[in-house]
C-alpha cells in the first residue's frame, strides 16, 4: 500500500495563519500556544509541504519598526532557506484592524481607502521580497451590516480604482505578479462584496487590466453559499482564471468552519481533485483551514499531514477511477455522439441553420433513454470506499 507521504512536487502550501492558528474563537481565547514562523516552515517541511504563504502581518506586526521588520525577514527567508520552503503567495491584511472595520478598499471614509492602499503596497514589496509570484485579495471586511449608507455601487468602483492602481504599481515595481480575487458570502461581515466565484469573474472583466486577474476559490466560501465548489472552479478554469485555489471543507448552512480537506464531504473533495488533476491545473494545492480548537501542536500537525494525504489518496483514487473498465464502460455509456449532427451544430452556416430546423428529433426516446447514473453513482462510492 502506498503511504501517501508528500513531497514538494505535489505543491501543497499551508498558510501561516493556518498552522499557526491558536484555536481562538469570538466565543473563547486560544487554547494552543502561539508558535513562530520559523518553527512552522520547519515543521511544514518535515511533513513534505512545498510552500508557506502568508498575510504581512502574520510575520511582521502591525506596529514593527523598520528594523524590527528587516529582522523578523531575515529569519524568516533564513528558516526558508535552511528548509527548502517557498512563498508563492502572499496577501495583506485588511481585516484585523479596527481601522477596516467598516471595509478597506470599500469604506466610506477615503483616508481608510488610502491607508489600505498604502499597506498593500508595503505587502506587495514583502511578497515580492519573498518571491511571492500570486499576490491573492480576500475583501474579508469589504461589506456590509446594513445599507442604510447607500454606497453600494461606489463600493465597485472604490474596489476597481484600488485594484487598478495596485495592478499598476505590480508594473511599475516589475513584480509580475498575478492577482487572485478571493469570494466569500460572509463572515466577519453580514454581506460580502463579490460573494461568489461567478460575481468576481464577472467583476474582472470590468477592470483595465483584466489578465492580471483571476480568482483564488474556497472549498468553504461557495459551500456557505449553498453552492457545488468543483461547479465554481470548473468554471473558473473554463474562464483561464484559475490562479490560485484555497482547499478544506465546510459544513453547509454553518459559521467559517475551515475543517481539514476533505473532512466533511469527501465525495465532493474527490471530485475536486479528480477535476484539478485532469485540468492541468499547475498551480499551488493550498490548504486554508485550521486544526479543530480542541487540538494541541500534535493535532495541528496531524491535520495538516491529514490534508495532504486525502488529497493524494483522492489522487489515487483519481487514477482507479480512470483504469476500471466498468466505470470507463458507464462513462462511455453515458455520452451519445453523433458525427452527422456535430457537422450540424458545430458551425453556424445558413445550410446548417435550416438542416437543423428541418431535422424531426425522436423526443419520446430522448425522454425514455436511461442515462446509468445511479449505477455510474455507486461505482464511484464503491471505489471511494475502497471495495473496488
Ligand atoms: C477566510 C479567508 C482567509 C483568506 C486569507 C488569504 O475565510 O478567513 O479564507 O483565510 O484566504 O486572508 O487571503
Ligand atoms: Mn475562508
Ligand atoms: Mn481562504
Amino acid at each position: 500500500m502506498p503511504d501517501y507521504t508528500p513531497t514538494p512536487a505535489d505543491k501543497f502550501t499551508f498558510g501561516l495563519w493556518t498552522v499557526g492558528n491558536t484555536g481562538r474563537d469570538p466565543f473563547g481565547e486560544p487554547t494552543r500556544p502561539a508558535m513562530k514562523a520559523p518553527y512552522l516552515v520547519q515543521k511544514l517541511a518535515e511533513l513534505g509541504a512545498w510552500g508557506v504563504n502568508l498575510h504581512d502581518n502574520d510575520l511582521v506586526p502591525i506596529s514593527a519598526s523598520a528594523s524590527e521588520r528587516d529582522s523578523i525577514v531575515a529569519e524568516f527567508k533564513q528558516a526558508l532557506s535552511d528548509h527548502g520552503l517557498v512563498v508563492p503567495m502572499a496577501t495583506t491584511n485588511l481585516f484585523n484592524d479596527p481601522a477596516f472595520k467598516d471595509g478597506a478598499f470599500t469604506s466610506a471614509d477615503a483616508r481608510v481607502r488610502a491607508y489600505a492602499l498604502q499597506k498593500t503596497m508595503r505587502s506587495m514589496d514583502l511578497g515580492a521580497e519573498l518571491g511571492a509570484a500570486t499576490y491573492v485579495f480576500w475583501g474579508g471586511r469589504e461589506g456590509t451590516e446594513v445599507d442604510a449608507g447607500g454606497k453600494l455601487l461606489d463600493c465597485l468602483g472604490w474596489f476597481r480604482d484600488s485594484l487598478n492602481f495596485l495592478a499598476e504599481y505590480s508594473e511599475s515595481q516589475g513584480y509580475g505578479y498575478r492577482f487572485a480575487l478571493e469570494p466569500k458570502p460572509n463572515e466577519p461581515r453580514a454581506d460580502i462584496f463579490l460573494p461568489t466565484v461567478g460575481s468576481a469573474l464577472g467583476f474582472i472583466a470590468t477592470l483595465d487590466k483584466p489578465e492580471q486577474f483571476g480568482v483564488n476559490p474556497e472549498f468553504a466560501h461557495e459551500t456557505m453559499a449553498g453552492l457545488n465548489f468543483s461547479h465554481a472552479v470548473a468554471q473558473a478554469i473554463d474562464a483561464g482564471k484559475l490562479f490560485h485555489i484555497d482547499l478544506n471543507d465546510q459544513k453547509m448552512g454553518r459559521f467559517d468552519q475551515d475543517l481539514r480537506f476533505g473532512a466533511e464531504n469527501p465525495k465532493g473533495a474527490f471530485f475536486l481533485v479528480q477535476l484539478l488533476e485532469s485540468s492541468g491545473y499547475a498551480g499551488p494545492r493550498h490548504f486554508d483551514a485550521h486544526a479543530l480548537r480542541t487540538e494541541d501542536e500534535a493535532g495541528v500537525w496531524a491535520f495538516a499531514r491529514g490534508c495532504m494525504r486525502t488529497y493524494l489518496i483522492f489522487k489515487e483514487k483519481a487514477q482507479q477511477f480512470a483504469q476500471d473498465s466498468e466505470i470507463q464502460a458507464a462513462l462511455a455509456a453515458y455520452r451519445v455522439e453523433d458525427a452527422e449532427l456535430a457537422q450540424l451544430t458545430g458551425t453556424f452556416s445558413p445550410q446548417n441553420a435550416e438542416a437543423l430546423k428541418a431535422r424531426t428529433f425522436d423526443r419520446a426516446a430522448l425522454g425514455a433513454r436511461g442515462p446509468g447514473l445511479e449505477q455510474l453513482d455507486q461505482l464511484t462510492m464503491e471505489l471511494l470506499l475502497g471495495i473496488r
